[in-house]
């Protein structure tokens, strides 16, 4: 059965974050998040363009995002006859960059494709091999290391399985020796986002004595050779995020020994295909990966944990429960995480939450229509 999209709708919305979220490159108190709705017939399918409020973890941004699906996504999407969801990425993918943007409509047509055969989401991208996803979270740099710790605190207690702290200069080796005092035996692992140069080798290497999961993304977002000299110089392995826009990426980053790791994320790879592609290079090669987030609503959370079902996600990832982020989702049930640390795959058609309607419309600063 093919799949033909005869109405795009665009939405721009904004929620304000339940706490501020801090990273190297900046400060989050409130999301402005695009959302896709696609549909055929009377059935729609969802997305959500993972990209940020500013173009500083990848060039894309929320002002980006909306002439470029509008110029160049939609015009190559609408009407056409896909054989397949597994089409979409290919035909938007001479788009240079913007793959975020390409990414929200490639995932609202995958779980249109799901609701139009009745199935979840996550058998119709070929996963299911765990129906339980394992969950740490991401805690951004804090005001203080006593807010921090009281965080982890927090995290541990709620049954997280994995805690990653962002750090950056004057955020670093300090404050993860009083994380480890304190935290001897939890797993943890540090998010640099691109923070450092090889300038700092000396003074990243200190941080192999806290046996570290992993440090991710520490040089430059674009630079593979570099992350594979510091990788030869460090003993904690380093995972990539912002240098892997492709599977290609993938390949050369581990022919190089750049990373022992990977952490994907579906915006950036531009979508399921693509993200799948990468995951299947990841396992051959026997390098571990895990899901990445970027302080999704409810539907990018739903879809990313559509994605964590395929086998070689055996790390606990970025996904988390919709409370850490938002007082309240724009789906229903809220995503949720057990006391022990994880998230039930849900059995419903697409991804398998229902959209709650009269909140979204709450929030929508702009929207469009497109045929
Ligand atoms: O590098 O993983 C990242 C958030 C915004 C931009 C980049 C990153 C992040 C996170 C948040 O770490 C993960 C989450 O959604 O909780
Ligand atoms: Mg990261």
């Amino acid at each position: 059965m093919g799949i033909k999209v005869d109405r795009l709708i665009l939405r721009h919305i904004r929620m304000p974050l339940v706490h501020f979220f801090e990273t190297s490159f900046g400060r989050t108190h409130e999301r402005d998040i695009i959302l896709v709705e696609a549909i055929a017939g009377e059935i729609s399918g969802w997305g959500e363009v993972t990209a940020g409020e500013n173009p500083f973890y990848n060039e894309e941004w929320t002002g980006s995002v909306w002439p470029l699906l509008i110029d160049y996504v939609a015009p190559r999407v609408l009407q056409h006859e896909f054989a397949s969801p597994a089409d979409v990425s290919a035909r938007t993918s001479h788009i240079r960059g913007h793959k975020m943007a390409q990414g929200g409509v490639e995932a609202a047509i995958w779980d249109l494709q799901a609701r139009l055969a009745n199935e979840p989401l996550y058998k119709a991208i070929g996963g299911g091999a765990h129906l339980e996803i394992p969950c740490g979270v991401s805690i951004g740099i804090q005001d203080s290391v006593e807010q921090l710790l009281e965080k982890i605190e927090t995290e541990v207690t709620a049954g997280y399985q994995r805690i990653k702290m962002k750090i950056g200069p004057g955020w670093d080796v300090d404050v993860v020796r009083r994380v480890r005092e304190r935290f001897p035996s939890i797993k943890l692992m540090a998010d640099a986002n691109s923070a450092y140069t090889l300038a700092d080798l000396e003074h990243l290497k200190k941080l192999d004595e806290f046996y570290l999961m992993m440090i991710e993304q520490p040089l430059a977002h674009d630079d593979i050779i570099d992350h594979a000299k510091l990788q030869r110089a460090l003993e904690t392995p380093i995972c990539l995020d912002e240098c892997i826009r492709t599977p290609h990426h993938a390949e050369q980053a581990i022919e190089m020994g750049a990373c022992r790791i990977i952490n994907i994320k579906l915006g950036r790879m531009g979508g399921f295909t693509p993200s799948k592609r990468l995951h299947d290079i990841c396992r051959a090669a026997n390098i571990p990966v895990w899901c990445g987030g970027m302080l999704e609503s409810g539907i990018g959370r739903a879809h990313n944990i559509a994605l964590s079902t395929l086998p070689n996600f055996v790390l606990p990832g970025d996904v988390s429960a919709s409370k850490r982020y938002w007082k309240r989702d724009i789906i229903s049930p809220a995503v949720e995480v057990s006391a022990g640390g994880t998230i039930t795959v849900p059995q419903g058609p697409g991804f398998g939450y229902e959209i709650d309607a009269d909140y979204l419309d709450s929030l929508v600063v702009r929207r469009e229509m497109l045929r």
